[in-house]
C-alpha cells in the first residue's frame, strides 16, 4: 500500500512538471492603481498552451475594493497615463460590441466582473484562441493595456459596459 501511495505520489509530481513545461509563460502585465502606479492591485500572467490557446490567470490583491465587483477590459494602448484614460477603449480586433465573456458578441478582451473577496483577493483563468503574440496577426494581445474599472460591466451598454472610473491600468508585456 505505501508502495503504491508513493508511485502515485511521484506520477503526480511528473504530472505538475509536464504541465509546467507545456503551459509556457508569455506574457504577463502588473496592475497597479491609476491613481498611484507604486501601488500593486494585481497580476495577469499569460501561458500558451500546447494546443495553441492562451490561458491568462489573473489574480487581484486589492483590498481598497475588497467586498465589490471590479470589472476588467483589455483596451487598445498600452499606455497607463493620465489616470488610464491614454488606453483609449476596448481593444475590439473583431468589430464586435461589448458584451459578456462567452456569450453571442463580445470584444475579445472583455473578461468582465470579477467580484473581490473581504481581503480584496480573487483570482480567475481565461482560457481563448481569440489572442495571440505573433506579430502582425489582429489578435496580438501584446502592448495592449488592462484597465480594471471600479464599477460593475452590465455587459449591455456600447461600448463599455458602464463599468465605472478606471481605478487600475497594466500593460501586456512579452515574456522571453
Ligand atoms: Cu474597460
Ligand atoms: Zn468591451
Amino acid at each position: 500500500m505505501k508502495k503504491y501511495l508513493l508511485s502515485l505520489a511521484i506520477a503526480g509530481v511528473a504530472l505538475i512538471s509536464a504541465c509546467a513545461k507545456t503551459d509556457k509563460e508569455i506574457a504577463q502585465a502588473t496592475l497597479t492603481e491609476t491613481a498611484d502606479n507604486t501601488k500593486t492591485i494585481g497580476t495577469a500572467k499569460f501561458y500558451e498552451l500546447s494546443d495553441g490557446k492562451i490561458r491568462m490567470d489573473i489574480e487581484m490583491n486589492f483590498a481598497a475594493r475588497a467586498d465589490s465587483n471590479v470589472a476588467v477590459h483589455f483596451h487598445e494602448h498600452g499606455d497607463c497615463g493620465n489616470m488610464g484614460e491614454n488606453t483609449h477603449g476596448h481593444w475590439n480586433p473583431t468589430k464586435e460590441a461589448h458584451g459578456k465573456w462567452g456569450s453571442a458578441a463580445y470584444h475579445s478582451g472583455d473578461i468582465g466582473n470579477i467580484m473581490l473577496d473581504n481581503k480584496g483577493h480573487a483570482t480567475l483563468s481565461v482560457t481563448t484562441d481569440r489572442w495571440s503574440i505573433k506579430d502582425g496577426d489582429i489578435k496580438n494581445i501584446i502592448g495592449r493595456g488592462i484597465i480594471v474599472h471600479g464599477g460593475t460591466d452590465d455587459y449591455t451598454t456600447q461600448p463599455t459596459g458602464n463599468s465605472g472610473p478606471r481605478v487600475g491600468c497594466g500593460v501586456i508585456e512579452a515574456v522571453k
